[in-house]
């Protein structure tokens, strides 16, 4: 009865604070409740690790009350929402990102010195979270940090893997992959919803049936596990919103194969019933390339299958007509690898909810929207048929089914183009014969998003230009970003208070765009001083984390020029490479006299390879005894050195790019889709050394290109050189450094012959050779501008102060209004 509940209810918040409070003694008596049950430890003796653990779940206990309230706020509201599918998301910590957001940094880090610990040394006892491998999976967690910040209703889902990305170790300049269990030391930022669980099933038959005379599917499964949620709140930043990310992982389930219970043997098959939770266990290492493997596939349904499940268990709870999906449900594919969710969605609607085909098409057309994060065609995911024909039956014949009607269709737009025909369809036929998930994904998405403008030309022409053609409507782009939040607040403190002292406001941490009044004190000596200051404090700290790992001294005198991403050759780390040993060599040939002209550098090079990817880590080896070999040279001193930092990760990223003086993004033209690395370099005040390439092209609109240092070709001229091949000239200087490293100058010849081997001649396909010189053209102008401290400083400003377009915040408010057509939801205080 309603009088009684109303006073239980009230009852209940009697007996509660409405909220925690967060005065000092609150927060002290918090995390020492924490360190006592939660931590079990004494509140009279526990280390930093300890205290950290405190420190997290008394954050966690204020994040789970606005989590909390915001989920109430949007069941009550009942907005249209985006579900953003990604089977990566690269979080790195948690804690100072949700203690800033919250706006409770200052009063814990209050409370913890009265207690006699530090803040930033327990933030630093937080591992990181790497469910992701590269840029792709980074994106996705500053997206949710735009998407909660911004308002918007939003469910992330993804997998938890058990193993996230490998922790890379160099032995003797190789590199090693070791396992990143990363959750042995518990995990504080997630909670376990052990009464969230799906069942999804693999495998099987399927069998025509009748139900009330119409014939219909049946999946008859062959194995059954379970999918359980793991919830990772997101705040938002400057409100009360917080955000779920969904995180599955699998556990066997209660029905999985009973039949070997009844007659096999008890031990094998309770092991057997284990083996369900290895689905969960592993990130899959490689970016950009597909194996097709059983395994990945499975992740991909596992994960898929739970998230519709509870899509529609959502939307079932409020609504009862079909029709009204589409204003309630808007469906972003994260790249392909979601995809699956298409088959799945349609599934339910035909064989669960027994909607006619064309009632469930009408469904998927106005749901999907899909961005890819690819230049490659060999990107491109494909899974052979047979592979799944026999885990999923029925999503096959489903997709033959999409097939089929849109080749009729396309038959009566385009003729007997077979060649077309061939190209558009989503079986693809030969030897082997596979899936193509960018077309299915293309077909059933309203909207076809691309990472940067030039990349969305590049999938316009090129790509997908049989698409195109067919469906220009089809085709937008968003232009990547990355959070200031994580990226210049979090990470570079220092110039966080110096924007905010000179723009006289901390508004821009949520409005980006008024960074752009930075501009007008580009000259102003005062800030430059500050400017200065600021850069030295985090060159001090990359060089003493440097020291740290190396034990290799740097001099901070030295510009820090920095290359630190996902070693491919496509990015040319080897350009880098060459470069530096060029530097060398020129060094080594100089009068002494000459040598005080050298601009003193120390360059920095780090990112895993694919453990699989040969070349590339060849190109790690490379570096490693370059390295050496300049680093012990005493001729050379402090005007050259090179250090490799290993295990280049988030919180790695979050401490050598505010420490940044140049940044280098050498990918050839046309191969970069759009590249966030740079993002965060440039909202730093680091000064970029690029090809016009990618998201890069809308920098120098925005910052000038005065600012930067463009070198190479563009894109249109990529494809002419190619063709050039043999003829193509190489300069003298390239052909040297090479030699250099052919001849053994650096040891290990016989290793590096197949690297050298494809940088030379015709088999240059990224064109090193053809961009050499103007790369060093770019080099030496860097070198001179670095020399002017007042122009450099100038610039540096001015590629912070135009760093605001390069914000999620606006590639998520553009995705808001013109993919997914939703409002904020804002959550009242
Ligand atoms: C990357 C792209 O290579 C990069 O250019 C882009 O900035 C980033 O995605 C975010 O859009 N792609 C991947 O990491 C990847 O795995 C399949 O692509």
């Amino acid at each position: 009865d309603f009088g009684e509940r109303k006073g239980q209810a009230e009852r209940m918040l009697g007996l509660m604070d409405v909220f925690l409070k967060n005065d000092p003694i609150s927060l002290q008596k918090d995390i020492l409740h924490h360190v006592e049950y939660t931590v079990a430890r004494s509140r009279f003796s526990f280390d930093d690790f300890e205290a950290y653990q405190a420190l997290a779940h008394s954050v966690r206990d204020r994040l789970i009350e606005r989590w909390h309230d915001t989920l109430i706020h949007f069941k009550k509201e009942d907005p249209k929402r985006v579900y953003f599918l990604s089977l990566e998301f690269l979080m790195g910590r948690s804690l100072s990102n949700i203690v800033i957001n919250l706006g409770i940094r200052d009063q814990f880090a209050d409370a913890l010195s009265q207690l006699g610990f530090d803040f930033e040394v327990l933030a630093e006892q937080e591992g990181d979270a790497c469910l992701g491998n590269g840029g792709l999976a980074r994106l996705s967690a500053c997206q949710m940090d735009s998407l909660a910040t911004l308002d918007y209703p939003a469910v992330g889902y993804g997998l938890r893997y058990q193993y996230g990305l490998f922790r890379q170790v160099i032995v003797d300049g190789f590199q090693h992959e070791q396992p990143d269990y990363w959750l042995n030391f518990g995990n504080p930022w997630e909670i376990e919803r052990v009464h969230i669980t799906y069942p999804v099933k693999f495998y099987g038959t399927v069998t025509d049936e009748f139900l009330n005379g119409e014939k219909c599917k049946v999946w008859v499964p062959g194995e059954m596990v379970e999918a359980v949620a793991y919830d990772n709140p997101i705040p938002g930043y400057g409100t009360r919103n917080t955000i779920n990310l969904r995180l599955w992982a699998a556990k066997p389930s209660d029905q999985h194969d009973m039949e070997s219970f009844n007659t096999g043997d008890y031990v094998d098959a309770v092991v057997n019933r284990q083996r369900a939770e290895s689905i969960s266990s592993i990130l899959y290492p490689d970016d950009r390339s597909y194996q097709g493997k059983e395994l990945r596939l499975k992740q991909q349904y596992f994960f898929v299958s739970a998230s519709v499940q509870d899509i529609f268990r959502r939307f079932k709870d409020t609504h009862k007509k079909f029709d009204e999906f589409p204003e309630k449900v808007a469906l972003q594919l994260n790249d392909t690898h979601p995809s699956l969710a298409i088959a799945e969605v349609m599934r339910v609607l035909l064989d669960e909810e027994h909607l006619s085909w064309h009632r469930a098409w009408d469904i998927i057309c106005k749901i999907f929207s899909f961005t890819t994060h690819t230049v490659s065609p060999e990107g491109l995911e494909k899974i052979p048929v047979d592979l799944l024909g026999n885990l999923l039956p029925r999503h096959l014949q489903i997709i033959y089914d999409i097939n089929f009607n849109f080749v009729e269709e396309l038959k009566k737009m385009i003729g007997l183009d077979y060649d077309r025909l061939t190209r558009m369809s989503i079986v693809e036929e030969g030897a082997v014969k596979n899936i193509r998930m960018a077309n299915l994904s293309v077909i059933c998405s309203h909207t076809v998003n691309g990472v940067s403008r030039l990349h969305s030309e590049l999938l316009r022409t090129k790509l997908f230009k049989d698409f195109y053609d067919l469906w220009p409507h089809k085709f937008q782009y968003k232009t990547n970003g990355v959070t200031q939040r994580r990226w210049i607040v979090v990470s570079n403190p220092s110039l966080c208070a110096l924007i905010s002292k000179w723009l006289g406001t901390e508004a821009w941490i949520r409005d980006i765009d008024l960074l752009i009044g930075l501009r007008d004190y580009a000259t102003n000596a005062e800030l430059h001083q500050e400017w200065k200051m600021v850069k030295k404090v985090n060159k001090i700290r990359l060089a003493e984390y440097i020291e740290a790992m190396s034990g290799l001294k740097v001099s901070l005198d030295a510009m820090f020029d920095v290359q630190t991403k996902r070693i491919h050759e496509y990015k040319r780390q080897l350009l880098n490479i060459l470069g530096i040993i060029h530097r060398y060599d020129c060094i080594k040939n100089m009068y002494k006299n000459d040598r005080k002209k050298v601009v003193p550098r120390v360059c920095i090079i780090g990112g895993k390879a694919a453990p699989g990817y040969e070349i590339a880590k060849k190109i790690i080896k490379l570096c490693h005894v370059v390295a050496e070999r300049i680093n012990n040279d005493n001729d050379i001193g402090d005007l050259l050195k090179l250090v490799f930092i290993p295990d280049y990760n988030v919180s790695v990223a979050e401490m050598v790019i505010p420490g940044a003086d140049l940044s280098q993004h050498l990918s050839t033209a046309g191969h970069e889709a759009s590249g966030t690395g740079s993002m965060k370099f440039l909202m730093n005040g680091c000064l970029l050394l690029a090809t016009a390439d990618g998201s890069t092209i809308e920098m120098v609109e925005e910052i000038g290109q005065d600012n930067m240092f463009l070198f190479g070709a563009k894109a249109h001229e990529v494809v002419a050189l190619r063709k050039k091949g043999p003829t193509l000239k190489v300069p003298l200087q390239f052909s040297r450094v090479v030699r250099m490293i052919r001849d053994g100058h650096f040891g290990f010849e016989d290793y590096f012959k197949s690297l050298c081997d494809k940088i030379e001649g015709t088999s240059d396909y990224f064109l090193l050779g053809a961009d050499f010189m103007s790369y060093l053209e770019a080099q030496a102008a860097a070198d001179k501008a670095f020399v002017d401290e007042e122009r450099w400083t100038k610039m540096s400003i001015l590629s912070a102060a135009g760093s605001g377009r390069f914000s999620t915040d606006r590639t998520i408010q553009e995705y808001a209004e013109n993919t997914w057509d939703i409002q904020p939801c804002r959550c009242p205080f």
